[in-house]
């Protein structure tokens, strides 16, 4: 089953192949006979116009469905600050201009502040070649904002956010255990259990 991967941000692939794999294996499926990620056929840049992440990953499956007619997967994603309202939010890639310039501004906007209490979340869209949503989760991993970057591993505003229950930011850990607990994973492990059931029945 081919499947686009209605994104242009290579972290994104990288991680959700890894995802993948791994659920695969452990679950005894085989990994080329149920799922094939490939990328849009063109450029890929949709204007993300919506007011959540459920609105803009809906808006980025519809245009990778637009462009190839194929089963389509988007993820839109962000990092949500209690103390700043639920900011970046849905703003997180338009936050600043480089992925440093963003983490400046949060922790800009977070000093002196005693709440550091925030979230990721990933809301995953999955488009049949109809163009209808077959299947749709929302993913969270609570946690808090740190005073300062720390590691040099994933990417965004992971050096500078504490996963609960961790000690190292998600910077610091590797990508396995990334991969165990962020809100990617938790909601792609559920698009995964959706389309291998799919699957099993056609
Ligand atoms: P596409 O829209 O092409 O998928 P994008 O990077 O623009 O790529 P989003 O609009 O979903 O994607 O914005 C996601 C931003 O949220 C991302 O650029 C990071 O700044 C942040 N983010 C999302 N997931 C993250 C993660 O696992 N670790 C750190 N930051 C993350």
């Amino acid at each position: 089953m081919k499947i686009v991967l209605a994104t242009s941000n290579p972290h994104k692939v990288k991680e959700i192949n890894e995802i993948t794999t791994q659920f695969c294996v452990d679950n005894n499926i085989n990994l080329t006979e149920s799922i094939n990620f490939i990328l849009p056929p063109t450029d890929f840049n949709p204007d993300e116009t919506g007011e959540t992440f459920a609105e803009n990953s809906y808006i980025k499956a519809k245009e990778g469905w637009n462009l190839s007619r194929n089963w389509c997967l988007a993820d839109d994603s962000g990092l949500c600050i209690e103390a700043l309202n639920g900011k970046p939010g849905i703003y997180s890639a338009r936050y600043a201009e480089t992925p440093q310039k963003r983490i400046e501004r949060v922790l800009k906007e977070l000093k002196g502040i005693e709440n550091r209490k925030a979230h990721f979340v990933c809301h995953m869209t999955l488009i049949n070649p109809d163009g209808e949503i077959a299947f749709s989760y929302e993913g969270i991993c609570k946690g808090s904002i740190i005073n300062e970057p720390k590691g040099v591993n994933g990417f965004g505003y992971d050096p500078i956010f504490l996963p609960e229950g961790y000690s190292k930011t998600i910077a610091e850990l590797s990508e396995d255990e990334k991969n165990q607990i962020s809100h990617r994973s938790i909601a792609l492990r559920e698009v995964i259990k959706y389309l291998t059931s799919f699957n099993r029945q056609v």
